[in-house]
């Protein structure tokens, strides 16, 4: 988390609201007061009309999730996107950007929060592994809708007519989200059934209209592109020499180092070792 915001702090200077979801559930350790402030004089001294809020959940993930016989596969905090829309302070705005706490920014990310959502629910960028294997099926219905835009700036996108979104990089347009109830589908899905990534395969059932966004803004290969603006340390499948999932997290500096041999981050991975303490 702390090295989402150092990196975005590196490469925009402009306001930045950020918001930090969190719930106290048993198991899971709710990020504290102490932290949020710490965050927040860190954004307002780069930008004094920025700022960072703890929102606190767990009021609102209790009382609609209450089928806690799922607790045992899924973290919960992964399911806190999908609650987006039933907080009042976000329910208000236009537009929010999702961030996995596992994304590094290398570049300015206005463009894409700019992008024009008009008739779209979310815009997304391509799941690296689950984009060969899942489909929304929405694509033929998606052709009559003359309200869509559907930037697939990438050419491989169109041929494939690839749509299975990766959900830990995703722009909301909130207003047409608590329209079209696709967040409460999504939870209403993962309540009824059991499913691999829950809340990723959730969100794609769930949103209907979605505009595809380059990879730049949500690279998943281990090493970033010349253009990433967003990189996200998302798990990795290896299938040499033996089949094994890849785990790295940007905080795992040695590992960075090591089995990703990336360095060019080490400046802000060194500040971030220097305040890590105040967390
Ligand atoms: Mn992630």
């Amino acid at each position: 988390m702390l090295i989402s915001i150092l990196s975005l702090l590196k490469c925009n200077s402009g306001v930045l609201h950020i918001y930090i979801m969190t719930i106290d559930l048993e198991d899971t350790k709710p990020f504290t007061d102490k932290s949020t402030k710490f965050l927040d004089e860190l954004v307002r001294k780069v930008n004094p009309k920025s700022f960072v809020k703890k929102i606190d959940a767990t009021e609102i993930f209790v009382k609609e999730l209450p089928k806690w016989n799922m607790k045992s596969y899924f973290t919960p905090c992964s399911m806190l996107r999908l609650y987006l829309d039933r907080v009042s302070e976000i329910a208000k705005l236009d537009r929010i950007l999702y961030m996995d706490y596992d994304v590094v920014c290398r570049g300015s990310i206005l463009k894409f929060y700019d992008t024009d959502l008009t008739g779209v629910e979310v815009a997304g960028i391509l799941d690296i592994y689950g984009r060969r294997f899942y489909k929304y099926h929405g694509i033929l219905k998606r052709k009559n809708d003359k309200n869509l835009i559907d930037a697939r700036e990438e050419k491989e996108w169109s041929i494939l007519k690839q749509d299975y979104m990766n959900s830990g990089v995703m722009l909301f347009n909130i207003p047409e989200c608590i329209k079209s109830g696709c967040l409460r589908k999504a939870v209403d899905l993962c309540a009824r059934r059991w499913m691999m990534l829950a809340d990723q395969a959730a969100l794609n059932k769930a949103i209907s209209r979605r505009k595809l966004m380059p990879r730049r803004y949500n690279e998943q290969e281990e090493r970033p592109r010349k253009n990433t603006v967003l990189h996200h340390f998302s798990n990795n499948f290896k299938f040499w020499p033996y089949f094994r999932v890849q785990k790295v997290k940007p905080f795992e500096i040695d590992k960075v180092h090591h089995v990703l041999k990336i360095i060019e981050y080490d400046d802000i991975l060194d500040k971030y070792n220097k305040l890590k303490n105040n967390l």
